[in-house]
């Protein structure tokens, strides 16, 4: 009946608030191009690693063609493959930066 109806309504409406944001791993690919120098100094600017940590994602990129750099709510996560895929490009590296679900 109806009172049944609006009360399953009010529940489901209620819900969604609660629920944490899907999450996003934003990820690098390997290349054969873009110096290591580089790719480490993207990790520390737009990740905010330290050196050793974004040295030791560069070469897990490097050694197994990818590597999560962090995981974010999708805002964030997009702006970071924009912000990311830019810089290499202005530098003129190939150097590759996606999302995928986490
Ligand atoms: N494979 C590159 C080289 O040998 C280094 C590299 C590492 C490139 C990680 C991209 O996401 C990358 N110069």
């Amino acid at each position: 009946n109806d009172w049944e109806i609006d009360q399953g309504v009010a529940v489901e409406e209620s819900k969604p608030e609660l629920k944490p944001p899907p999450m996003y791993k934003v990820v690098l690919l390997n290349d054969d191009y873009t110096p290591m120098d580089f790719v480490v100094e993207v990790i520390m600017k737009y990740f905010g690693k330290h050196q050793e940590e974004a040295a030791k994602i560069m070469l897990q990129v490097h050694y197994d063609g990818k590597g999560v750099c962090g995981i974010y709510r999708s805002e964030i996560a997009e702006t970071k493959v924009v912000q990311v895929n830019e810089y290499s490009k202005a530098n003129q590296h190939p150097l590759m930066c996606m999302m995928e679900e986490a």
